[in-house]
């Protein structure tokens, strides 16, 4: 029997990091457990990550990089493959300009720390404006909000578990998904902690959820009417009841009665036939904020997804804000960063919304991301290339097969681009349609920090991961490849301009980290992955306070007061429709891993849920096929029976190639013009059975 070694690592599969010890023989893991001395993880795993080895060793891993050639994918070493692949992109450069080359950067990209800073300084240097990533599709009204209400759209608000009494979680599942915009290391003991010792925690969520399983309350609204709910919270804590800190809005705040305007449609009366929950509900939970005093307001994909998500996000600021629950115990933090320090930077500048053209082929789209954050809308991605503005595609670590609306549209679309460069670690359907296979490194075999998911840390933490294994076959680390399409191009993308076969990883990463307050030394010495940075948290409270232009919140940003003019102007559908709410599962993350053996769900999970009384009136049994239409899409599933969802929803798991959620939603209908957001949650469906077939 060989000897065994056990080695420290952190899981990169989702935004809570969680720390893993990791047992390796003859060079393969043979076992993953959660490492105890984790400062937030604590010994916590989930099935993802305790399957870190089955996808190091997963017998679908690319080892080769391939390159199309008379329509087949042809093993074809790195020289050849990205001579031919910068050709080809420099001949379309010269020929269609600087944007006819883009670049989207999947969950897969974000969560390599190297290949999202060198991703980014890639398509900076190219100077395209065809810059895509998976925020357009996932949250792009939190940077809108955020921008608009502080000048920034940087800061993130992060739950503070030691002090918080009142928690909302709104449309958010963490049990299952260990978080959105607040990572859940260990979700059992944190909302046990939140619902715990005279705490509150509410979960609004129309599927009973394991995470509204945890609730002191749950409460089950129709789908896509949260922006009532929190409006009428809003309206009566600033109304004779009282809740509102009003002494801190006269010193923080501006357009406070902009705000009462807006919200002073939804009474009682009307919140509770828009959401239809019941009075006593809404009462208690109005109750429960004023007993506390402050909330912290948790929202998720299921807000962000839906047609009124900006609505949300700022009602969900605003109700924070009027209880004076920003950066005060009791209520949110914003995070400083742990691999950068935010509260370093300039104070924010004014906000304003630039209502700047969008991509060309989509001019109702405000171009207001674009300019803000860099990105354009993934929604437009179709158009764009069928426009021919877009005619060669690096995707890093992402899958628009499944992640983009429209699904039929996308997949001819790219099929169509003449250069379509995919980095992945598995083969998937999306480099099978690849031109270029770029196989690259996966999580064990490459150093990580946790740049992008940093400010969703409960703490300011300081983590790093070193490479466990070399890279087998030709992998080779993103960050590598996207270097060599750079020097190709004749851009530096590298810092101090080092040559990327001179560059060593360790220095890369010790170069990003001096902006931050990682410690690499002690870090890479030591066979520890994380730690807390003692008293940032707490010493750096208040840093978006002191950055807001003149000290004050715009409380009722004029773009957002519009869109919820508009929408209390208009009634509810009646009868109302089934509607299709998004939702994730425990084994799988978005589309890694679905179509591969080994670790992960299992196919027969891929159903359509439904409610009893819904099932019935359309004549569908439970386990039999049965067919969902929405207004632009059709998809044909089996039918699962699903006690636990509010009739009137239909909920699809997301990510399955084999069941693709996205054939239902859309790139045209219902996208939200300040942001390009796709309507991904609550859109109007329709159920029928599949006659003559079974199981
Ligand atoms: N296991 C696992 N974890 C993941 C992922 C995964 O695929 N699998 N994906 C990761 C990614 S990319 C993200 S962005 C995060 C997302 O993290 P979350 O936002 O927590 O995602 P979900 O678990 O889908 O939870 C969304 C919830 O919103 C509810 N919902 C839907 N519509 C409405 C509505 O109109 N109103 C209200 N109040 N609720 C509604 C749904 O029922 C669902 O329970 O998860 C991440 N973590
Ligand atoms: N209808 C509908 N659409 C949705 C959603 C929904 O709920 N409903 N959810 C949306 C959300 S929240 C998101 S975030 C997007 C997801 O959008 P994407 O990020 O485009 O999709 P993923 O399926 O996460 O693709 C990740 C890819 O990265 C690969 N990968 C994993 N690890 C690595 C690695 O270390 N390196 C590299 N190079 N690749 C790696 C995986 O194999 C996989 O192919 O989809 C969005 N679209
Ligand atoms: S919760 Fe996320 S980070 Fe933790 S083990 Fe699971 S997938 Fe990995
Ligand atoms: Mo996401």
């Amino acid at each position: 029997m060989p000897e065994s070694r056990e080695v420290r690592s952190y899981c990169r599969t989702c935004l809570a990091a969680c720390g893993v010890l990791l047992e390796l023989r003859d060079d393969r893991v043979v076992k993953v457990k959660g490492d105890p001395d984790h400062p937030l993880s604590r010994g916590y795993t989930c099935p993802k990550g305790r399957a870190m080895g089955e996808l190091q060793h997963h017998p679908q891993r690319l080892d080769e990089p391939r390159l199309r050639r008379a329509g087949e994918l042809e093993p074809t070493p790195w020289v050849e493959l990205l001579g031919d692949l910068t050709r080809k992109i420099a001949a379309l450069r010269d020929r269609c300009g600087d944007s006819a080359v883009g670049i989207y950067i999947g969950t897969g990209g974000g969560y390599d720390s190297l290949a999202m800073y060198t991703g980014n300084a890639l398509g900076a240097a190219l100077g395209t404006r065809s810059r895509y990533s998976a925020m357009t599709i996932d949250t792009p009204c939190l940077p809108l909000v955020s921008g608009l209400m502080t000048g920034a759209p940087v800061p993130n608000p992060v739950l503070d578990l030691d002090h918080t009494r009142m928690t909302l979680i709104l449309a958010s599942n963490p049990m299952v998904s260990h978080g959105h915009t607040t990572a859940f290391p260990d979700p059992t003991t944190m909302l046990r902690r939140l619902a715990g010792e005279g705490r509150e925690l509410w979960v609004v969520d129309p599927r009973r959820t394991a995470t509204a399983r945890m609730a002191t309350r749950h409460l089950a609204p129709r789908p896509a009417s949260d922006h009532a709910l929190l409006a009428f919270l809003v309206r009566e804590l600033l109304g004779p009841g009282g809740g509102a800190d009003r002494e801190y809005l006269a010193a923080h705040a501006l357009d406070l009665e902009q705000l009462e305007i807006a919200v002073a449609a939804w009474d009682l009366e009307r919140t509770c036939e828009a959401t239809g929950l019941g009075e006593t509900d809404l009462r208690a939970l109005l109750a429960s904020i004023r007993r506390h005093g402050q909330l912290a307001v948790l929202t998720g994909t299921g807000a962000s997804m839906q047609r009124n998500a900006n609505v949300i996000e700022w009602l969900a600021w605003a109700l924070q804000i009027v209880t004076n629950s920003f950066e005060r115990p009791g209520g949110m933090w914003f995070h400083p960063g742990a691999s950068k320090r935010l509260e370093c930077f300039d104070s924010f500048p004014e906000p304003v919304f630039r209502d700047l053209p969008g991509p060309a082929s989509r001019p109702e789209i405000s171009g207001h991301l674009r300019e803000t954050v860099g990105d354009l809308p993934c929604a437009a991605m179709v158009d764009e290339i069928e426009a021919g503005n877009l005619r060669a595609l690096l995707v890093l670590g992402g899958n628009p097969l499944t992640a983009f609306p429209s699904a039929s549209r996308v997949d001819s679309a790219l099929r169509r681009l003449d250069v379509l460069a995919v980095a992945d670690i598995v083969q998937t359907r999306l480099t099978e349609i690849a031109t270029h296979v770029l196989p690259c490194c996966a999580p064990l075999e490459r150093f990580d920090f946790p740049g992008y998911m940093d400010s969703s840390q409960v703490d300011v933490i300081s983590q790093i991961a070193v490479p466990v294994f070399e890279p087998r076959g030709s992998r080779r680390p993103l960050w590598w490849i996207l270097a060599k399409i750079g020097e190709a191009m004749g851009v530096e993308i590298l810092p101090g301009a080092v040559a990327a076969d001179d560059a060593s990883e360790a220095a890369l990463v010790r170069t990003y980290l001096s902006a931050g307050r990682l410690e690499y030394d002690a870090l890479v010495k030591e066979p520890v992955t994380a730690v807390v940075i003692d008293g940032v948290r707490d010493r750096t409270r208040g840093w978006v306070h002191d950055k807001l232009p003149q000290g004050r919140w715009r409380i009722a940003p004029s773009p957002l007061v519009a869109q919820l003019q508009a929408i209390s102007a208009g009634s509810a559908a009646s009868p109302e429709p089934l509607r299709l709410i998004s939702g994730r599962q425990l084994r799988q993350m978005n589309s890694a891993l679905r179509e591969t053996a080994g670790p992960g769900e299992r196919l027969d999970t891929a159903m359509i849920h439904l409610h009893a009384r819904d099932a019935a009136a359309a004549g569908i049994d439970d386990g039999a096929r049965m067919r969902v239409t929405s207004a632009t899409g059709s998809l044909e599933g089996r039918a699962k029976i699903d006690p636990a969802l509010r009739q009137g929803t239909v909920w699809v798991p997301h990510g399955w190639p084999q069941l693709n959620v996205s054939e239902l939603t859309s790139d045209q209908l219902g996208v939200d013009p300040l942001t390009g957001m796709v309507e991904q949650s609550g859109l109007a469906v329709r159920v029928r059975s599949v006659p003559g077939t079974r199981g």
